[in-house]
Order: structure tokens, then sequence, then C-alpha cells
């Protein structure tokens, strides 16, 4: 589906997928739990979903002759590390504009984990007190404007690659990769569990799944807190994704399956069930998981296999999208293990 777009490599090559034996016999052993490791996909400050998604939009930031990329996120944004680093790695600049997206108190909460390592390498970060949205800021805008009017020539990336025109192709190529794979395993995967806020990693992956009819079964888990809105945007991120590969039919609004159980008590905010979901990932896999994303897509994992939701002999691929630094930002929670 995307051999007419060009890609930049930045990753090390398709991401490893790993039977998680313990995990899977934890929860009753009804269901085999596999994690495809987005988290450890790249050497690029420890990696994860914007690498794959950016991947396909840097060809387009060289060919505009940009200088400066400009991107937002919230103080512990992911997204925000990673372009940051394809910054380093590219040579150009960069400007963050970080929001207050995740009303915490914490002393060291703007020094450490994500926006720790995006000013070691180099970024020129912005912290300003808006609130979260995932839609298009007005911080952001202002960052571009100035950029022009130091006399840079910027390159705007949305916040989590999502609402740009090229956003949602890594993540169909996410999905053309699982096939392979599970074509080298011997397997087929019945479930495919994704954490979504931004939209474009889940829409990317009901594009790509779509083409072997297996939209439905990529199971979002909202850490939004906001799942209407993000419900829409996936939506459009996924209908203009594949037009664009010409998939050959249109998605359909119950293509997009969002589970929204998991995000409270707020974005960015962890519930004492996320935790103790991250301390299980920990414990029975050494595998890492954060407080804002991956914690709450692991506990959903979690509860939807003690619910039964996925048949007996189900394999599930639970995505691990990355998002570990930030819970450096969150020591309070895990003082005791
Ligand atoms: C993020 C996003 P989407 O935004 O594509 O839906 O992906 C959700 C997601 N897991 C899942 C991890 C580890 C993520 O970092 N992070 C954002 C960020 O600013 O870091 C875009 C919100």
């Amino acid at each position: 589906m995307l051999e007419g777009f060009e890609r930049y490599p930045l990753t090390f090559g398709p991401s490893p997928i790993e039977l998680l034996r313990r995990l899977s016999d934890r929860l009753g052993g009804a269901v085999e739990i596999y994690a495809k490791r987005e988290d450890c996909n790249s050497g690029l400050a420890c990696g994860g979903n914007k690498i794959r998604k950016l991947e396909y939009i840097v060809p387009d930031l060289l060919a505009s002759g940009a200088d400066t990329l400009v991107t937002i996120g919230g103080v512990q944004s992911n997204h925000t590390r990673q372009v940051a680093a394809v910054a380093a790695k590219l040579g150009m600049h960069c400007r963050l504009v970080q929001e207050a997206w995740v009303p915490v108190e914490d002393a060291v909460y703007d020094r450490v984990g994500n926006i720790l390592m995006s000013r070691l390498m180099g970024a020129e970060v912005q912290l300003c007190e808006e609130g979260f949205d995932i839609g298009i800021r007005q911080s952001w805008m202002r960052a571009i404007e100035e950029v022009k009017a130091g006399g840079g020539k910027p390159y705007p990336i949305p916040a989590g690659a999502s609402m740009h025109e090229l956003g949602g192709l890594g993540f169909v190529g996410f999905a053309e990769e699982v096939r392979a794979q599970e074509a080298e395993l011997g397997l087929r995967f019945d479930y495919i569990l994704v954490c979504t806020v931004t939209g474009s990693t889940q829409a990317g992956m009901v594009v790509g799944f779509a083409a072997d009819g297996r939209q439905r079964r990529v199971i979002g888990i909202d850490a939004s807190a906001i799942p209407r809105q993000t419900k829409a945007q996936v939506l459009e991120i996924a209908r203009h994704t594949a037009r664009l590969v010409r998939l050959g039919r249109d998605v359909a609004e119950d293509d997009i399956v969002l589970v929204e159980d998991y995000a409270y008590p707020a974005y960015g905010v962890p519930s004492e069930e996320t935790n103790s979901a991250i301390r299980t990932a920990a414990r029975t896999e050494g595998m890492m998981t954060d407080p804002v994303y991956e914690g709450k897509s692991m506990q959903g994992l979690i509860d939807l296999v003690r619910k039964e939701y996925f048949a007996p002999g189900s394999k599930i691929l639970y995505a691990h999208l990355g998002g570990v630094p930030a819970i450096n930002a969150y020591s309070h929670a895990f003082r005791n293990g």
C-alpha cells in the first residue's frame, strides 16, 4: 500500500514481536498475549511510535527546504522528544512548545524524563500554560510565526504528528510489517490493542488492517479522557489515509473501536489500577510501561482479558508504543515499587 511513498529510515528495521508467556499465564492462560516492541524500534532517544510516523514525514520536510522543526505536546511529551531526536540526527533546529496538559505539582516534572532529553538534544523548549487539547493549537501557530519572524524556515508538525497530511502512513506500514511477521511466525493475531490519544497510530492501523478485514480487531484504548473528540479525529485521519494509500473502500464509523473505560481520572494522571497494571507487566515480563499511555492500555488489556472480552484461544498483539521516559516524572507513585 505504501509503494508510492518515500520513507526515510529512522528505525532499526521491523520491530520485534515477543510472546508474553508469564503475563498470559498470570491472566489465566486462556489467551496468548504478544507485544510488538515499538518502544525499542530505534536508537533515536529511546524510540517510540512517532519515529515510525516521522519516517514518512522526513522526505517531505527535507524537500521543503525547512531548517527548523516546530512541534507541540505536553511537558512530558514523548512526541516532542522524538522530534528533537530526529532534528538532531538531521542537523536541524528544533522548537518545542510544551503545554501544561497534565495537572501535576511534582517539583521535578519539567526537569526529568522526556523534557530533559529534548533539552539535552539541543531543542529550544518553551513551556506554556495552556491545558490539554489534541487539536491545532494557537501556541504552536505562534511559535511557527516566531521562527519565520526570526528569519528561519519552519516545518510544522502538529501534536503527535497526527493531523499531518502523511501522519497515518507509518502505522499502515506497521500493519504490513505485522502481516509479514505473522507469515514468518506461522500465526495470525485475532486482536491488536493500541493506546490512542491524538489518533494517527490507531488510524494508520485501521487502514493497514482493513486490507485483510481486521480493522475492527484493532482495539483502541483511549488515554485522552476526551473520547468523542479522539474517536472523531481517528476517523478523520483514517478516512484521509485510506484515500491517500488508495485502500479502495471508505472507513466506516464502526471501524473505529475505541474503549473509553481506562483513561480516568484524567489525561496524564494514572489511576491505582493503571499503576497496578504497570507493576504487573514489570514483574511478569520485565517490560516497562508508563503512567500516561502504555500503562493505561496495559490496564485495558488486563481488564478485558479478565472480563473474557476475547474468545478463549485468541492471540492478542499489544502494541507497545514507547513512552517509558515519562515514568521518571511519576517517581512518587512508585517510591515503594
Ligand atoms: C502516544 C502519543 P497517538 O497520539 O498516535 O494516538 O498515540 C498515542 C500514544 N503511546 C501512545 C505513547 C507512548 C505515546 O507517546 N503521545 C503524544 C505525545 O505528545 O507524546 C502525542 C500525544
